[in-house]
């Protein structure tokens, strides 16, 4: 898809170009992406309508009446806030804006976590923008939106045939007066493995000079070894390192052995000694009770000098009381997101918090009416992402028990039910006797993909954690878990079982290190001419980097793309559901441009299963042959 122009440069037939060749000869990638054309729409459009969506039920088209924001927000409360700062006088200033707040500050998660946790990531950007374009006046006060990071890279190239980076991108620059921030896995990026220094430096590098101010870096085993390199290139960026820690467990359970209020206390001075300019609390289960939260809270406020800030998950109904004790024990920021996208195993609504503390010196400093403007529009758009909604529509207390994440209860779910294992209540049983096997280990992406795996092998192999000690060394254990064990995910609190890591390892050493620190170092250069052999043209920083992460994937876009052409314009709806006979779109290109399409109808299949769909854009009449897979 991009013109060939830069294939005649001499450095670049002599092989001498890496990626820093585009930042020295900008003038040769002026021309990007070329638009597609409508032939490509209509395969993708075909193909859908013939096919289906992956995990979409074919249903009747929902019709979204087309909600418009109005964009007469009212700016007259801009204040100087952290962006503003932040970019101005650096880090450190932003942060001890924060600090002299008495208000509480707010991240609005809408547009990453919260439809990660509500419907499977699967939040186009189109259906973003209206919104980014209105945030930084409707909202001038929040601290930071999160828009990008988790799921939302994978999820984006194998699902939405989007480029996470073009989303960043739009969304920057629709929003330059706000705080943009990133969920980062610490030394697993955006991925689910471990990735070696010198790309999880380039990343972060790219990230930042794509948009991101803010990157929350957690581990999945709160490992802060596997965290001080991404907190330091952060840091190196002169953007704001958010070291967090994974809230697990439950501090007012006397019994409690490993997670206990000292534990976090380290936890934390350990990540502010690593160069964390705030700490962030991660309890992405909901596990987090109100007294909890009071006094977690006012211990860290004692203890570290940085702002606090807290993000947690509605699943058990609980959210917004513990954030109003966080909020009285002083927590600087906590993560909301509106109503709309909240509740369950998202986050808890800004709107309800906001009511929640009226008449309180510490209700949030936010223009409420526009805040319900821009949840209407919300509202409105929710419906057309039912397919990927998890069902769950009520405070699911067992949670408190199972400390099951909230994105991860719907995934386990669906990967039960395609296994046929149909008692989900024991799938639940089943994980917290895994996680007690383990030796109560954190649970957040990636090591809830160990648990999540291993239960569903117990279950599978009729295990339990009698018989498993003795029938173990006959079985090969999933490969999330023998990695874990081999400690690949880094160390856990406390180290490893050892009778159990020997009957899963079996002859395989388990290190003990760092595993960056033995990871190989990637030669750019190399990848970045094995990938312009895979691409046809010299790739992006943004494609070698998406390429190191995830080189199937990536390629598999990228076809994808080739054959597709940019599907960015195509609405929500038709883009899940194809189209039906009879039916009419009209489909933007670009300034003005419009395609008016209609599906006239479908032909019979061939012997080899191909069917002819006859569609009329703009008036001409237009065939188009599909591979029906059923
Ligand atoms: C992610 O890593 O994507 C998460 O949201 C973990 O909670
Ligand atoms: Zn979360």
């Amino acid at each position: 898809p991009f013109m060939r122009n830069v294939i005649n440069h001499p450095d670049f037939i002599s092989g001498k170009a890496d990626t820093t060749f585009i930042d020295s000869t900008p003038e040769l990638f002026h021309l990007t992406h070329l638009k597609n054309t409508p032939n490509q729409l209509l395969k993708y459009i075909g193909d859908i309508t013939v096919n289906g969506f992956p995990g979409a039920q074919r249903h009747e088209k929902v019709f979204v009446p087309k909600i418009e924001l109005i964009d007469n927000f009212a700016v007259s409360s801009r204040k100087e806030n952290a962006k503003n700062i932040l970019d101005k006088n650096g880090a450190v200033a932003a942060m001890d804006w924060v600090k002299e707040q008495s208000k509480l500050l707010l991240t609005d998660t809408s547009m990453r976590d919260a439809h990660q946790s509500l419907f499977a990531t699967r939040m186009r950007t189109k259906d973003m923008l209206p919104v980014a374009q209105v945030f930084d006046n409707a909202l001038p006060n929040i601290f930071s939106a999160e828009v990008w990071g988790g799921a939302t890279f994978d999820v984006a190239y194998r699902f939405l045939d989007e480029d996470p980076w073009e989303r960043l991108k739009k969304i920057r620059n629709a929003m330059p007066n706000t705080l943009l921030q990133m969920l980062f896995r610490g030394s697993n990026a955006v991925g689910y493995k471990n990735y070696p220094d010198n790309v999880l430096q380039r990343f972060i590098k790219k990230s930042a000079s794509d948009g991101i101010d803010v990157f929350r870096i957690f581990d999945s085993l709160n490992w802060v070894t596997q965290m001080e390199k991404s907190i330091q290139f952060v840091r190196d960026t002169g953007k704001i390192a958010e070291g967090t820690m994974c809230y697990t467990g439950d501090i007012l359970n006397t019994a409690e052995n490993k997670y206990d209020l000292n534990y976090y206390r380290t936890l934390a001075k350990d990540l502010v000694s690593a160069g964390s300019q705030i700490i962030g609390i991660k309890d992405m289960a909901g596990l987090l009770k109100t007294q909890a939260a009071f006094e977690l809270i006012s211990t860290l406020k004692e203890e570290v000098d940085v702002p606090i800030h807290l993000h947690t998950h509605d699943t058990t109904g609980n959210a917004i009381a513990t954030y109003l004790q966080a909020a009285r024990a002083g927590v600087d920021i906590v993560d909301v997101a509106a109503s709309a996208l909240s509740g369950t195993t998202s986050q808890p609504s800004m709107s309800s918090l906001f009511y929640a503390l009226s008449g309180n010196k510490r209700q949030p400093d936010l223009d409420i009416e526009n805040v319900e403007k821009i949840n209407r529009y919300w509202l409105g758009i929710k419906p057309i992402y039912q397919d990927f909604m998890n069902g769950i529509t009520a405070p699911q207390t067992d949670i408190y028990e199972t400390e099951m994440p909230g994105g991860q209860y719907s995934n386990l779910q669906q990967q039960a039910k395609a296994l046929g294992i149909k008692d989900f209540e024991e799938v639940k049983k089943t994980y917290k006797e895994v996680n007690e096997l383990l030796g109560d280990i954190v649970k957040v992406t990636p090591s809830s993909k160990v648990v999540g795996d291993f239960a569903i092998f117990m279950i599978q192999n009729k295990l339990d954690s009698n018989n498993i000690f003795e029938r173990g060394q006959m079985l090969d254990f999933p490969e999330s878990v023998v990695n874990f064990f081999a400690g690949d995910l880094g160390q856990p609190v406390g180290g490893f079982p050892k009778k159990l890591q020997q009957i899963v390892l079996k002859d395989r050493k388990p290190i003990t290190v760092r595993p960056g620190s033995l990871a190989k170092t990637v030669n750019f250069g190399e990848k970045n001419l094995e990938l312009r052999d895979k691409l046809k043209h010299l790739p992006t920083e943004e494609e070698l980097l998406s390429y190191l992460l995830y080189p199937d994937v990536f390629v598999d876009y990228a076809s994808a793309i080739e054959n597709f052409g940019d599907l960015s314009s195509l609405d929500t709806t038709t883009f899940y559901q194809g189209m039906r006979t009879e039916e009419t779109v009209h489909i933007e290109q670009g300034k003005g441009q419009i395609l008016i399409v209609k599906l006239a109808s479908i032909g019979e299949a061939d012997e080899d299963g191909k069917r002819v769909l006859y569609f009329i854009v703009n008036g001409q009449d237009q065939q188009i042959v599909i591979q029906d897979k059923s």
